[in-house]
């Protein structure tokens, strides 16, 4: 190499750089690096990881007016939390919230879907998002155990705001313990600016207890299939969006709720009452399709925009204005607007307790005494013996009486069973050694070799159709009887069992 050719190639070099400089920085503009079929190249792209937020918060517009490679981390988490005052429900999220986080992309980018099931998750889940052109919108590429990842991309083609949920079977059951969420895929030049956006989903709710039977409640399979909800429900839970956690707004802003509707089955009448909704994008799409509206229709699985004003103080009620479930069911929610007041356009007061009922403040916070006077109850109940006693022995007759007709025919009125066909309850010690197996073997069946006090049985027992507390008495009797001294079996423990938890 001679000296004087060293300059030369630093200019080359220093030219090559500035050449693919320049080419980045076109790229990010979205100008150059497209294929003849006008699909960027994903691989050179702007990286940048997804901002996902909690219901009812939604993410910032998006700024940049260029294509880039967005990168969704979403965990899923089973986890047992308040679904009203004294009632607890084991839902199955995506990110730990009813409905899952809020992903929001912009038109054109290539998504980087990140599943990942938490190492505590029971099940497997996927992903199945509307807004994915491909087989099960992602759910093909998702099928995810406990403590695994999966991982697919995705071009977002078109704009729009759609619903994602899982897709494992049963699908239904996945998506009624909570596991949908929305996905906001912005246009190129974004949506029209407003002070303030929202997120909402409604959801219908199926538990073997009755509304507002206190306690950790279960999911009842059949209720479901004949669309039977205990609860139908903005953002997973009774007052998510009351009293301190109404949404807020102040006079003369613009209001925008990205409202979608998670199901499994009951489609909402959305309405806002004490508003018009000024613009619509009827089921999530991205024409305005309409002005000045009372109550729009979501389906299951599918969403709404809707833009409004807010000009008067004073609170809005969020309902599905199929009533019933507003206030017999918790679709409730409210917008808090402050600011002074326009007599002009609203002279008045504020909606009142009368009209709300157990839905207003007042109610919301009577619900909540009575939900720690019930369990300050049964703690004093728990703790005195005598009232144990008598309990013990109401569930010892009641259970006696299941026995004589459910359990009978096979182990006899005495517990010895029928040695060679049918195992003996009376001092088994299979029964002594595990409470949870015993009420599973009733509630699930049982077949296969066993072996009771050193026999072997291998028979089947068909399973049990009864109710927990069926469960819970049959079981305390026949660990009570013929000499049996094996402890009480509870309605929470039965709940336990049947919810797979130990
Ligand atoms: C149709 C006959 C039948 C009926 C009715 C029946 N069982 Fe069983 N049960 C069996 C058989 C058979 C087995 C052993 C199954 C095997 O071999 O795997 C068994 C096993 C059990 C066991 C575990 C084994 C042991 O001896 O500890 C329990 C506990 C039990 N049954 C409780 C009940 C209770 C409580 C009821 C009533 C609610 C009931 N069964 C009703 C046939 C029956
Ligand atoms: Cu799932």
């Amino acid at each position: 190499m001679t000296r004087s050719s060293l300059p030369l190639l630093r200019r080359l070099a220093a030219g090559v750089a500035f050449f693919l400089g320049a080419t980045a920085g076109r790229a990010s503009e979205g100008t150059v690096l497209a294929k003849p079929g006008g699909v960027p190249l994903a691989a050179d792209l702007p990286r940048e990881t997804a901002v996902l937020t909690r219901p009812p918060q939604v993410p910032p517009p998006i700024a940049r007016r260029h294509p880039a490679k967005v990168i969704v981390n979403l965990e899923v988490v089973e986890l047992t939390k308040r679904m009203a005052d004294g009632v607890e429900y084991t839902f199955w999220t995506y990110g730990g919230e009813v409905p899952g986080l809020f992903i929001r992309v912009r038109e054109g980018d290539v998504v980087e879907f990140h599943l990942n099931n938490h190492p505590s998750s029971k099940v497997p889940h996927n992903i199945d998002l509307h807004a994915v052109t491909g087989p099960g919108g992602g759910a093909a590429s998702t099928f995810t155990a406990p403590g695994h990842s999966s991982q697919f991309t995705f071009t977002a083609l078109n704009s729009g705001l759609y619903v994602y949920h899982c897709a494992t079977a049963p699908v239904p059951m996945h998506i009624a313990n909570g596991m949908y969420g929305l996905i906001l895929v912005e246009p190129r030049d974004g949506l029209p600016p407003v002070d303030r956006e929202y997120y909402v989903m409604q959801g219908d709710f199926y538990t073997q207890g009755a509304h507002g039977e206190p306690g950790l409640q279960i999911f009842d399979n059949l209720k479901a299939i004949d669309e039977r909800p205990t609860y139908i429900l903005f953002n997973g839970e009774v007052g998510a969006l009351v009293g301190d956690r109404a949404l807020q707004a102040k006079v003369g802003e613009k209001v925008r709720l990205y409202f979608g509707v998670g199901g499994p089955n009951v489609t909402s009448s959305f309405h806002v009452i004490g508003e018009i909704f000024d613009t619509v994008y009827s089921e999530g799409g991205m024409g305005r399709t309409q002005t000045n509206v009372q109550t729009t229709m979501v389906p299951a699985g599918g969403s709404t925009i809707v833009d409004f004003k807010v000009d008067v103080p004073g609170t809005l009620v969020l309902v599905d204005h199929s009533l019933s479930r507003a206030f017999n069911k918790g679709a409730i929610g409210m917008i808090k607007v402050s600011g002074p007041e326009t007599p002009v356009i609203y002279s008045g007061k504020e909606v009142d307790e009368v009209y709300l009922g157990e839905a207003s403040d007042a109610g919301a916070a009577s619900s909540r005494r009575e939900a720690e006077l019930v369990a300050k109850r049964a703690e004093v109940i728990a703790s005195n013996v005598e009232i144990g006693n008598i309990t013990r022995e109401i569930q010892l007759e009641r259970g006696k009486k299941v026995y004589l007709t459910s359990c009978f025919a096979c182990h006899m009125a005495t517990g010895e069973g029928l040695p060679g066909v049918f195992p003996p309850l009376a001092k088994s010690d299979y029964l002594q050694a595990d409470k949870t197996r015993a009420i599973r073997n009733v509630t699930k069946g049982l077949s296969g070799p066993i072996t009771v006090n050193g026999k072997a049985y291998n028979n089947i027992m068909p399973p049990q159709v009864l109710d927990d507390d069926q469960v819970a008495n049959v079981l305390t009797y026949v660990m009570n009887s013929w000499g049996n001294d094996y402890g009480v079996v509870t309605r929470d423990d039965v709940k336990r069992a049947r919810a797979g938890n130990p």
